[in-house]
């Protein structure tokens, strides 16, 4: 089916049918929302007011008062049936990714499957809340650790990973016994609003259960950077965690630390793979076209850097080429697709002028070029360039936001690392060998300097058990696995004197 016959209209309305959404949540309203599949309009969104807004967090804060007094596994519970619900909603809702932010139907759907995973990682979460208990220097006296819930948690978040990124942050920070408020990216709210529908589903069924929650522990504020501001600027939101660009979390991270709240900071990305003279070239192969083209270069994970060495670049790189000329792009609803459309015009300006400037640093680009604007002249697909450059310079160390892999060839190992930790960013990284040293050397202190570093996989793709998050102008924020739910918590440290005596601390006398 051609672009220009596809009804993604009718499609949302019935999506929203099935969940419960109302017209009046998604049309004649002041926020516009267009499909990149076809860049025609498909929602019309009321924005909240900035008063109401105000109004919405203090009822989160008073959500939260209530909230924190209920047991940890029960909360799980809530997010056991969140889990259930998505389960049932998979298909829906990640056809509404793929409509909404132009993803492939199969990472649409994994970014669903991102959210029940979180969901169950956080219900076994609920009963595992732990605190130390610590050896005193006192007799008779005991020390600990307790975890407390913390507060409404603001959550931003962006295009890209529209519904993924709000579960990774919910589902902690409510098992943690926290309310939570959420402003999507402008680009993404049919996504949001469809989650905010299975979420009030689970909701209703656990209070059906008998479970107690109270009004407005997860809300929704559909609005611009304004509204954004409020959550950042309130008083009464101890963290927020947002994620987007450096840009933004330039702005946000000093706001928060101005009024002394917490910030979860998932920035830009700049990942970049090392390819050794020992690598498995057809795995590499198969690694480097998914985290360079997958979503259309729009993961902030993505390889954006490929360092090969001098040994294999002409038997790889030239692969590598026939594969850019020879991927499937189109519609991301019709199967074999591989890659889909830029979320607007903007990116794809963006795009063209990185490309301008690789060439202008000694760059050779093949690929990049628009592609079905014949089929649909307001959506921007892209054929995905690859960029053989000289050197580490011009837009190589900017994250553009787009499908470009520049490829620079390297003699030394230790020169390859050196470059590779040698940009602003520090979020995802690869190295691509069978020589147990480079491996091992690229995962240790010297190695790379990244929150995330993988040997023979690429940089994009993390799986939730693990803290995921980056160093550098990546905001040093961490979330999903591990123990990254610590941050959604306050912690308090308790000494207890079950004796008749007083012995102070470091022998300290004060008789009185
Ligand atoms: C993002 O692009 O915002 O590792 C996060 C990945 C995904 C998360 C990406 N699990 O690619």
């Amino acid at each position: 089916m051609t672009l220009a016959k596809l009804d993604l209209v009718a499609e949302v309305d019935k999506i929203f049918a099935d969940l419960g959404v109302t017209a009046d949540q998604y049309k004649g309203g002041t926020l516009t929302v267009r499909s990149p599949i076809t860049g025609t309009e498909i929602g019309k969104l009321p924005e909240v007011s900035a008063d109401d807004a105000r109004a919405a967090i203090d009822a989160a804060h008073q959500a939260f008062l209530e909230w924190r007094l209920v047991p940890a596994p029960k909360r799980g519970e809530l997010i056991r049936l969140l889990g259930e619900e998505l389960r049932a909603a998979k298909t829906s809702l990640g056809r509404l990714v793929s409509i909404e932010v132009g993803k492939v139907t199969s990472e649409g759907l994994g970014e669903v499957q991102e959210m029940i995973d979180i969901c169950d990682f956080a219900v076994g979460l609920s009963r595992q809340l732990y605190g130390l208990t610590i050896a005193t220097e006192r007799s008779e006296h005991r020390m600990m650790e307790t975890w407390h819930p913390l507060g409404p948690v603001g959550i931003i978040s962006a295009f890209n990973f529209p519904v993924a990124v709000w579960s990774w942050n919910a589902a902690l920070a409510l098992v943690c016994g926290n309310s939570t408020i959420w402003k999507p990216s402008e680009k993404t709210p049919l996504t949001a609003l469809a989650t905010q529908a299975i979420f009030e589903k689970a909701l209703s069924r656990y209070i059906a259960d008998g479970g107690k929650a109270p009004q407005n522990l997860s809300t929704l504020l559909i609005g611009g950077r304004d509204i954004g501001e409020i959550l950042v600027d309130h008083d009464k939101v101890p963290l927020v965690s947002a994620t987007g660009s450096t840009r933004m979390g330039r702005e946000v991270g000093p706001r928060l630390a101005k009024r002394f709240a917490r910030s979860i900071l998932e920035l830009g990305g700049n990942n970049a793979a090392i390819v050794t003279q020992t690598a498995d070239l057809d795995l590499t192969l198969r690694g480097v076209a998914f985290s360079a083209m997958g979503t259309a270069g729009q993961r902030c994970t993505t390889l954006r850097r490929l360092f090969v060495h001098d040994s294999v670049y002409d038997a790889l790189v030239p692969r590598l080429a026939k594969a850019y000329q020879s991927v499937t792009i189109g519609s991301p609803l019709q199967d074999g697709n591989l890659v889909g459309p830029l979320i607007d015009q903007a990116a794809f300006d963006k795009m063209q002028a990185a490309l301008e400037a690789a060439k202008a640093a000694g760059g050779t680009v093949v690929g990049g070029e628009r592609v079905l604007d014949g089929e649909a002249a307001d959506a921007y697909y892209v054929r995905p360039a690859i960029v053989e450059m000289p050197d580490q310079t011009g837009p190589v160390r900017d994250e553009t936001f787009a499908p470009i892999l520049y490829v620079i060839r390297y003699q030394d190992f230790d020169e390859a690392i050196a470059l590779h930790n040698d940009v602003p960013q520090g979020l995802s990284s690869s190295i691509f060998t069978n020589d147990i040293r480079e491996a091992e050397a690229f995962v240790s202190a010297r190695g790379s300097d990244c929150g995330i570093a993988n040997v023979n996989i690429g940089p994009s793709g993390a799986e939730i058990g693990g803290a995921f998050g980056g160093e550098k102008e990546t905001g040093g924020g961490r979330e999903s696995g591990s123990d990254a739910w610590r941050a959604y918590m306050r912690r308090a440290t308790n000494t207890v004197n079950y004796g008749r005596t007083l012995p102070l601390a470091q022998g300290v006398k004060f008789d009185i």
